[in-house]
Order: structure tokens, then sequence, then C-alpha cells
């Protein structure tokens, strides 16, 4: 029917390339690397890859800091060595997304060599520069996201430019149709090699109106989408999703409404954000409240049904892990990771994968401050200390909050560093690799890894699964989640229990018939009485016909 795609069916699983093979010793994974593991990637059953940034960088930031948008960072390789990896996924039918990073370079990019130079410079305009506030100090209180003022103060002209990130990472200035054009022209590049998607970093950011202190959601965010669309990727049949930690799902519309000629799909990050607690934010949690996290899902759910798209994901390289965050890593580890991949899978969207998720990756155990590699956690970690946290306190909130618990190296097998790297890798392998790896879970037909190769095949042979109406039940119960999703004559019912602990339920009449169980990760359930007894952090879901 009208209006179907390709990646509605797909799987995207999501590399961040520093952590996950490194092929020569360096102790930094590599595209040699990554290319060595696709046949992993294949008997998983994924279908895109989305690559974090492979580009030239200095690093300030793990490459979302580009200094070249057309070249590859030698620590990942050459362009030869990423064009063997699209051939050689694509012999696989995988297709390789980009992360496009364009609200900022890299302070040594050449374009913002040239800005420095002052008023008058062609280049000037490509970023945001401003005379001094009346006090000398910044133009407006203006924050980065990784701590401190978002402008620093340039001698060499005397004015400050913006950098809504590190003060490495300086915003381009998307009014100036130069930049524009430069952007599109290099994206047009990347896909004339046969990318088959971007991600777009911060993308709902472009928009900004400095002067009235607007960054998220500017007026002109959309007309520049449709740009963007008309001039480069329209013309290419890819999976777009740009990052929107601002987006509603009415702006969701917008970005992915089938008549908007924007994007496939965005990022939100309510059902994250919802856990932060209102003035520390993430690094002060608040407890797990299942009601408000599936009223948040559901919401979703029910804004894209007729229009727009869902992507569905509990990690990334910015969060926390998955089994840590919401599931129990220690007590009931494969059980609720399980519960986990099922819930997100069986929902309307594109669901992502993020690396090492799929064999129950945990949070870190890091002790001291110098463990940790990530930039946003060393800044915050001055700011909370020098404002009077105690160290100790902060590397409590890190190590469940801090982005570094995304990228300790992707865990391999029982070897000396999880087989990441025979040489020392730049951040310490998480202690647990001993057990939690990918050649024990790919040999445990009862593994964590085994439970999302199944959810990824279920996609392929169920319709119901990509395109079943969705409803949710019982959105008042503390610990259960339960939903149904509903096309033609297939009704496919999830039922899962979030809690450390056993938990009856009474369901509606109507969902109580009996079935086939696609999926479960204790026993299978072929037939649903209005009574249900769910084991601790049980999952399943019943195909019925109806
Ligand atoms: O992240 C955007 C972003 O806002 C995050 O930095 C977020 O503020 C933080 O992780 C939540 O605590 C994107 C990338 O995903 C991230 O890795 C980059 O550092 C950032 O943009 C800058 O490019
Ligand atoms: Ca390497």
């Amino acid at each position: 029917p009208a209006g179907r795609k390709w990646w509605h069916v797909s799987t995207v699983y999501q590399i961040y390339p520093r952590s996950f093979c490194d092929s020569n010793g360096d102790g930094i994974g590599d595209i040699a690397g990554i290319t060595s593991k696709l046949g992993y990637l294949k008997s998983l059953g994924i279908d895109l890859i989305w690559l974090s940034p492979i580009y030239r960088s200095p690093m300030d930031d793990n490459g979302y800091d580009i200094s070249d948008y057309q070249d590859i960072a030698p620590e990942f390789g050459t362009l030869a060595d990423f064009d063997h990896l699209v051939v050689e996924a694509r012999r696989r039918g995988i297709g390789i997304m980009l992360d496009l990073v364009v609200n900022h370079t890299s302070d040594e990019h050449p374009w913002f060599l040239e800005s420095r130079k002052g008023p008058g410079n062609p280049f000037r305009d490509f970023y945001i520069w401003r005379r001094p506030g009346p006090d000398g100090g910044p133009p407006n209180d203006l924050m980065s996201s990784f701590g401190g003022p978002a402008w620093t103060l340039d001698p060499l002209s005397g004015e400050y430019y913006l950098h809504l990130f590190s003060r490495r990472q300086p915003d381009l200035n998307w009014e100036n149709p130069a930049v524009r054009r430069e952007i599109y022209k290099m994206m047009n590049w990347w896909l004339e090699r046969g990318i088959a998607g971007f991600r777009m970093d911060v993308i709902d950011y472009i928009g900004k109106q400095v002067d009235q202190g607007l960054v998220k959601d500017g007026p002109r965010l959309h007309e520049y989408l449709q740009e963007m669309n008309r001039r480069t990727f329209g013309r290419h049949d890819i999976l777009t999703v740009g990052e929107c930690w601002s987006a509603t799902p009415g702006s969701a519309l917008l970005y992915s409404g089938r008549d908007r000629s924007e994007l496939s799909m965005v990022f939100q990050f309510e059902h994250v954000t919802q856990q932060w607690d209102e003035i520390y934010g993430k690094w002060r949690p608040k407890a797990f409240d299942l009601v408000k996290l599936k009223s948040v899902l559901s919401k979703w759910q029910y804004a894209l049904s007729e229009d727009g798209w869902n992507s569905l994901f509990w990690g990334n390289h910015d969060l926390p892990r998955a089994v840590s965050q919401y599931g129990d890593a220690a007590g009931y580890h494969s059980q609720s990771a399980k519960m986990l991949a099922t819930v997100l899978h069986l929902m309307k969207g594109t669901p992502f994968i993020y690396q090492g998720e799929e064999i129950g990756m945990t949070n870190v155990p890091f002790t001291t401050i110098d463990q940790y590699r990530d930039i946003e956690t060393l800044n915050m970690h001055r700011l909370h200390v020098e404002a009077g946290l105690s160290p100790e306190d902060f590397i409590k909130g890190a190590n469940q909050s801090a982005r570094d618990n995304a990228r300790t190296p992707m865990q391999w097998n029982a070897a000396a560093h999880g087989g990441f790297t025979k040489g020392v890798p730049w951040i310490e392998v998480n202690p647990n690799y001993a057990t939690v790896n990918a050649e024990a879970a790919m040999t445990d037909e009862r593994s964590i890894w085994n439970h999302y190769r199944k959810l990824i095949a279920l996609r392929k042979t169920h319709p119901v699964i990509v395109y079943g109406l969705y409803q949710s039940w019982l959105d008042q119960h503390p610990d259960a989640f339960v939903y149904s999703r509903a096309l033609d004559r297939d009704r496919l019912v999830v039922i899962a229990n979030f809690a450390p602990h056993k938990v009856q339920l009474t369901l509606p009449r109507e969902l109580a018939n009996p079935g086939t169980c696609l999926i479960w990760n204790y026993e299978p359930v072929d037939t649903l009485g209005e009574n249900v007894d769910l084991k601790p952090y049980e999952a399943f879901a019943i195909l019925c016909e109806m």
C-alpha cells in the first residue's frame, strides 16, 4: 500500500566506532574492525548500521567535532577502508548510515580557521560571532551543554563565537546560504558513495535565533530541512533520522509527516528525560516510574499512528545502558534485558539497537574520575565538585548516568579486554566481560542475543509488528506493561513485568484469547486467561486470529 517504506521493516544497529573492534592493536576501534564483524551483524539479522562519526577530527568530543567532512579520521582508517565497508556490508544486505554533524564543526575545521581571521574574511559568517556584551562579557547568557557559557572570546578579533557544546565545537551559521550550500555538497558526495542513510546530530538546533536566546525549534528549522531534502537525499531512497531532544508529538509530525518532505523519523527523548531531576538533570535520576514511562511511550505511539513514524530505542552512545537503567543488571540480567527488548521491538516504529545491548552490556563500576574519558563528564565533575558535591557522590551519579557507561569496549569474548583489542583500550573494558560477551551469547540458545535475533526476524514475517494499530491497557498498573497491536485479523498482545517480583494481572476479557506465543523469556504462554501470573521481569507476546 501507498506510504509503506522499506525502513519500516528494518532494524538499525548503532556502532560507536571507537569502542567496537580494534583491528590493529592501538586500543582504538576502527573501520577494518567493523568490517571484520559484519558476519556477526548479519547473523543477528540487522538491516542497517548507523556509524557514529568517522570523519577527521581532533576528537575533543570523540568525533562529534569534525575538521574535515570528506575524510576519515586516521585512527579509524582511510576512505578506501570506508568504501570497502560499504561494499562488504551491501553484499550482506546491510546499509551504512552516517552521522551528520552539521550544527557545529571542530575549531580545527579550515572554515573556522579562516573565520577567526576577522570581520571581512569570506568565512567570517560561516560561524556565529558577536561583539562583547555591555560589561565586556558574553553577548548573552546562553549556556553550553557541556557546562559554562556558550560563548568564548577570541582574542584575535575581540569578538565572541557561539558553541552550544565544547569551545572546540563552534556552531555553524545556518542563516548563511553559503554554509547550507557547502553542507549539501558534502552530503551529496557521501550519497554518491552509496550510503543508506543519515542520523542527524542535534538537528533541532539549526534554526536557532541566537539574539533571541532561541536554540531549539527555531522559525526556519523546517524550511532548512525541506531545502536539505530537496537538494540532497530527496533524490535517493534513504533513511533519515533527526536527533531532536526538543521534539514533541506535534513537531514530530512536522519532521516526519508523509507530505512534509523532511525526515523519515526523529529520535525523541521524552522517555529519557522524564527520569531526570528538575534541577540536577540526569546527574540525579528520579526513582523509576513505570506508569510515567508507559504514558510517555503510549502517547508517542498514538500521536504517530496515522502519520509520521516513530524511532524506538532504549540506549545510544549518550545514554546509560538499557538493562542498568530500566531492568535489573544484577539479579535478573538476562530476563530483564529480554523483557526490555520485547517491549520495545514490538511497538510501532523502527527499532535501534545500541552496540552491546544485544548481549546485555551494563553500566560501568568505575571508582575514580580518572577512569572516565568523556568531555561532558570531566567538565561536569569539575563544576559539581567546585560547587561542593563530594567526588564520591559525583562518581555514584556518573556510574548511573555518564555517557561513558555506553562507551566501554564491545565485549566479544572472555580474552583480555573482552577481545576488543590486543593492545591497551582507550577506555577500560567493563570487568564483567568474562560472562557478558558475544561469543558466549551466540552459543547459548537462551541468550539475550538469541532473543534479539528472534525479535528482528519476527518483524520480517509478521506485518502486524510493523503496521498494527497500537493500544495500551492497564495504564495505571505500577508493574506491568500491556499493549496490543491489531492488523486485519491479527491481534498481537504483549505483556511484560517490569518488577523484580511476581505480579498478578486481571486482563480485560477481550484480550483473553488462545493464540500462538511468538516470543517469551521464561516459557511460552499460548492461552491467555483473564488472570495472568507473571514471574519477575517475565515478558511474552501472543498472536491471535480474530
Ligand atoms: O548529543 C546532543 C546532546 O544534546 C547530548 O550531548 C546531550 O546533551 C547529553 O548527552 C545528555 O546528557 C549529540 C551527540 O549524540 C553527542 O554525542 C554529542 O556530544 C553532541 O551531540 C554534540 O555533537
Ligand atoms: Ca585501531
